[in-house]
């Protein structure tokens, strides 16, 4: 690979997101441009500028690149996106900024031959459902009325996050005012502790609403906390925060932690791994779904093609664009009878927008073969 780019990127959200990590008002981005002598490529980095979901956040993704992770890269002549993961193994962790350069020098690869990602991941469908995530709300008023337009827009499942004091009254209230008609579930992100009874007891509750699954609502190491919980409840337990590779996958599955696994090829280290986690699921006939880290149009066409492999079969927290940004740095993703369609262009398919990249980039740094 000839060059690497580091474009550090904000854009603002159409309205505060808030998760048991914190308030997000703007998505601080990091995207990576591999230059090959055929071929230019563009990979996303997920992390939040915060380390809060996981142990990576942007700023330190930047560092791992640029001291680590790059100089593997650089020095390549025979590189392909599918061999990414093997020449990075070296480093321990860092899997969304991993990711980030596989996307990047796999969108090259990919643009230089002419196929999409799709074909390359697998994609056995045209169109995948659009579901969506809702923050925790000010008010559960407030909240009826978010989701109520969501489904107007045609949302195919919508998720709600919740924590300790917003949990069992707001998806009671959802209940009571929009019907058990449409797919509800709940992500916790790692705010309970399975240590209390009292709070396996209150998570229990949830049966009672007919919920798609609960995902996440202990903390990432805590497998026997969740196989606790699933053996307690109905309701299907899913895994996001834990599961960090296809032998985590399997670990989990052993265990009986969850039912349901929650794809982001960030988490796991690439759209490769993200792959074998689908593969070994559908071995074991365990439903998937992918999740989403607010990514831009670029992170999201790779998600939608990665949706479309045949195994996940639930809706993913694949949205809109206009959902989390008003102005994309790709043309805008729109919900077509509530799905989102799989690009079939070169590489990942979308094309960045260089004025308004421009317009919203702070920082750019340029790599190269020492
Ligand atoms: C989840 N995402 O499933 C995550 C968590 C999350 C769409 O619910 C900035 C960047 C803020 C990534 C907040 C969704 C974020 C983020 C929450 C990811 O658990
Ligand atoms: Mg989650």
């Amino acid at each position: 690979m000839k060059e690497l780019q580091l474009h550090r990127v904000r854009l603002p959200l159409v309205s505060p997101f808030r998760t048991a990590y914190g308030i997000q008002t703007v998505k601080d981005v990091l995207l990576v441009k591999a230059v090959a002598d055929e071929a230019e490529g563009w990979g996303e980095c997920v992390a939040m500028s915060f380390p809060g979901y996981s142990s990576e956040y942007t700023d330190a993704a930047a560092l791992v690149i640029k001291a680590h992770l790059a100089p593997l890269i650089l020095a390549a002549d025979d590189l392909s996106g599918s061999d990414i993961t093997e020449r990075l193994s070296s480093v321990i962790g860092h899997n969304m900024a991993k990711t980030a350069l596989e996307m990047a020098v796999l969108d090259a690869e990919l643009r230089a031959s002419g196929q999409s990602f799709g074909s390359w991941i697998g994609s056995v469908t045209d169109r995948v459902p659009a579901g969506v995530s809702t923050g925790i709300a000010a008010s559960i008023t407030e909240l009826v009325q978010t989701v109520g337009g969501y489904l107007d827009d045609g949302y195919r499942r919508v998720k709600i996050k919740i924590q300790p004091g917003w949990d069992i009254e707001p998806v009671a209230v959802l209940r009571r005012e929009l019907g058990e008609d449409f797919v509800l579930q709940v992500d916790g992100n790692g705010a309970y502790s399975s240590g209390s009874s009292g709070e396996l007891d209150h998570l229990a509750q949830l049966d009672r609403f007919a919920l798609a699954m609960i995902e996440q609502p202990f903390a990432p190491a805590d497998l026997l906390g969740h196989a606790r919980l699933a053996r307690q409840i109905s309701t299907p337990i899913c895994l996001d925060e834990s599961v960090s590779s296809p032998s985590t996958a399997e670990t989990a599955l052993a265990l009986g932690a969850c039912s349901v696994i929650n794809v982001k090829a960030g988490r796991v280290g690439g759209y490769g791994e993200a792959r074998r986690i689908h593969d070994l699921c559908r071995e074991r006939g365990v439903a998937v779904w992918c999740g989403g880290m607010l990514e831009t149009g670029l992170g999201r066409a790779a998600n939608v093609a990665l949706a479309a492999l045949p195994n996940f079969t639930l809706p993913g927290d694949l949205s809109a664009s206009e959902r989390y940004f008003s102005q994309d740095i790709t043309e805008p993703w729109r919900l077509v009878d509530g799905h989102l369609t799989v690009p079939d262009g070169p590489g990942f398919g979308v094309e960045i927008k260089a004025d308004i990249l421009e317009s919203l980039t702070t920082s750019v740094e340029y790599l190269s073969r020492p």
